[in-house]
């Protein structure tokens, strides 16, 4: 998969490209991540890519000019589907991760300041995506969220695929708690369940757990969810 970013910081990216899962990733082959300066696309010496909105009022907003010539030379030989971060958007959920996930091309734009002029959505946005009802000072941040989250669901990128599988969220349920060593903390011991050896007892805990967890923690989630009438049964249990 191929992602472009366009960004004003582009020095953000670093360790967050190069660091585990993405890094492995990259240098892999399976995810290719070309991250763009905007003011590479201004023409004039001082690389300036705001200015003072129309009809006045504060801040300063980007202009339109720079992110034209930054989107259609990054999507020349490619037709990479142009995301816009911004509160404005669609929430990212699960859903669209994975929509996102099965096109070969990305083309994410971040913006900063007030936003980007209105006519860089007409002209060259295909849809515009928010990671959530808060505001931001860039569109950085929730461009690396996306890439995360769509890099997991590339073939390859996560070495073992089962985990992505069983992930959160696939099953339309949480996950269940999860337990390591030491076997007691500060008076807290492991479900013994979990230490007995027998794994269709511990598969069916889990199970348990992971309607209890989203019944109790996110009863949106559960109302949504494609309930078995096993879990169902199961789930009348844990009240
Ligand atoms: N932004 N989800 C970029 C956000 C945001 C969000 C605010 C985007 C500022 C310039 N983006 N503008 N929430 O808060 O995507």
């Amino acid at each position: 998969m191929w992602i472009g970013v366009v960004t004003i910081f582009p020095e953000l990216f670093g360790a967050f490209l190069s660091t585990s899962l993405i890094g492995r990733a990259r240098q892999s082959g399976r995810l290719q991540i070309e991250v763009r300066d905007l003011r590479d696309f201004t023409d004039d010496p001082h690389r300036v890519v705001d200015d003072e909105p129309y009809g006045g009022g504060g801040g300063m907003v980007m202009t339109a000019p720079p992110w034209l010539r930054a989107v259609r030379e990054l999507s020349a030989g490619r037709s990479p589907r142009r995301v816009l971060l911004s509160p404005q958007g669609r929430r990212l959920d699960d859903a669209k991760v994975q929509e996102l996930a099965a096109e070969p091309e990305l083309l994410l734009l971040c913006g900063r300041y007030e936003g980007i002029d209105e006519r860089v959505r007409e002209l060259v946005v295909d849809e515009e995506v928010s990671i959530g009802d808060y505001v931001l000072s860039g569109g950085e941040l929730p461009a690396m969220v996306l890439v995360e989250a769509v890099s997991r669901c590339v073939p390859g990128v996560v070495q073992q695929q089962s985990s992505v599988e069983r992930d959160s969220f696939r099953s339309g349920l949480l996950d269940h708690p999860h337990y390591t060593r030491p076997a007691v903390v500060e008076g807290l011991a492991v479900p013994p369940v979990l230490l007995s050896g027998d794994h269709a007892a511990i598969e069916r805990w889990r199970e348990r757990e992971a309607l209890r967890a989203t019944a109790t923690k996110r009863p949106d989630l559960l109302a949504a969810a494609p309930l078995t009438a096993e879990q169902r049964a199961v789930l009348e249990t844990c009240k």
